[in-house]
């Protein structure tokens, strides 16, 4: 709420009138199943209490004008020349904007200040919201009449076109799809979803932020994804039915893949398949409010990232290791892309203050510096700010 008022409040400094809107657009928490939305498979995100909060006015030039606060910058250019800058936040506003230029959506000049307390690169997906909090915000003062899976869409192809990341559509769909106390069941294929209660009980979901900066621009997560496409590949030729890994099981990997591909890409391939297949047994756990089963799947799944699709790093693998002595957490696993940012912990509410104090001072000897502890609760998506 601070920060949306403090968006307005620069905004009226910096432009000498109120925004037309302000849009509130959450980050996200991933339960389970990383690193298969580009892979066609499933993912169980939800949004988070966490935003961007974007004030916006229309200009009456071609000019654009930017200011994040939370970062001190400001940001000038022009609707006839989108270009990618070297301070990367705007490439997220630009992005957006030239794929609404492309789709043929016309706008003209914006004024824009943006700020939140979402925080960069701890893998909560700060740059998807703000995507979606432009695409929203153009929507409703152009009066565009997108449906939100186009925005998510649109959102989605400008991290993948402008900004150079060939991202999944998990964070983008978070942000927009998000909705209260409930995950987002998603097929990545389809794109059809089932919101699951998240009925956590006595339970809280605590971020560990490693405050390691992954960069998925810095090319490995598109390499990732270029061997999942070389398993692909080696599958179908003898399966011409496997159209991504999705369609892969268990066998194929085994007896078909093990002997075809380097065992890097094995490795990948074989991760992926077992992550879709964890995220199915532990949706049903959660239907069943078996959380206790579904923290068993949270483990495997870190297990699998770290040292098959290998996307951890030893800051993430040491504070899952404390989770797993930690009788008070039920589950935990790194989060997100990988290479640094934050693990997601269920934790019994009541262990809270005495889990993290000790996460904290081991962590601390051996890496030096603390992490940065957050609890977070589950949102609805992106929106228009009330009154605004
Ligand atoms: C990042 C990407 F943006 C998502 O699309 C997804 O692939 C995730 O990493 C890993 O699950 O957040």
């Amino acid at each position: 709420m601070l920060s949306q008022q403090a968006v307005t409040r620069q905004f009226i400094k910096a432009f000498q009138t109120d925004p037309e809107l302000v849009v509130s657009s959450p980050g996200r928490i991933n339960l389970i199943g990383e690193h298969t939305d580009y892979n066609k498979g499933f993912v169980l995100p939800a949004a988070i209490d966490k935003s961007i909060n974007l004030a916006i006015s229309r200009r009456k030039d071609e000019e654009l004008h930017y200011i994040a606060i939370d970062f001190k910058q400001e940001f000038r250019g022009n609707i006839s020349k989108l270009e990618k800058s070297v301070q990367l936040w705007p490439d997220y506003i630009n992005g957006v904007l030239q794929q609404l230029k492309e789709l043929g959506f016309r706008f003209g000049g914006l004024n824009i200040v943006l700020g939140g307390d979402i925080p960069a690169g701890a893998g909560l997906s700060s740059s998807a919201a703000l995507e979606c909090s432009v695409v929203y915000a153009l929507n409703e003062i152009y009066r565009y009449d997108l449906p939100r899976l186009e925005m998510v869409k649109i959102a989605q192809a400008a991290e993948n076109k402008f900004v150079g990341v060939k991202c999944g559509i998990m964070d983008q769909f978070a942000s927009m799809f998000g909705k209260k106390d409930h995950a987002i069941l998603l097929d990545c294929r389809s794109l059809k979803y089932e919101y699951i209660p998240l009925d956590l009980h006595q339970h809280a979901i605590l971020l560990m932020d490693t405050r390691v900066k992954h960069s998925l621009a810095s090319g490995e997560y598109n390499v990732r994804r270029e061997q999942c496409e070389m398993g692909v590949r080696a599958l179908r030729k003898i399966y011409p039915q496997v159209e991504s890994l999705r369609d892969a099981n268990r066998a194929m990997i085994e007896y078909t893949l093990k002997d075809v591909v380097p065992d890097v890409v094995y490795n990948r391939c074989k991760y992926v398949v077992e992550e879709n297949l964890r995220l199915q047994v532990g949706c049903e756990a959660l239907r069943r409010n078996d959380l206790v089963g579904f923290g068993k799947k949270m483990f495997a799944s870190h297990t699998g990232l770290s040292k098959l699709y290998d996307v951890s790093c030893p800051e993430l693998d040491f504070l899952v290791e404390l989770a797993r002595e930690e009788h008070a957490i039920i589950g935990a696993r790194m989060m997100g892309g990988g290479f640094g940012g934050c693990t997601i912990n269920i934790i019994r509410k009541s262990f809270i203050n005495e889990v993290v104090d000790r996460m904290s001072n081991a962590f601390r000897k051996r890496f030096g510096e603390e992490p940065l502890a957050h609890i977070c609760s589950i949102s609805g998506g992106t929106q228009a700010v009330p009154g605004s």
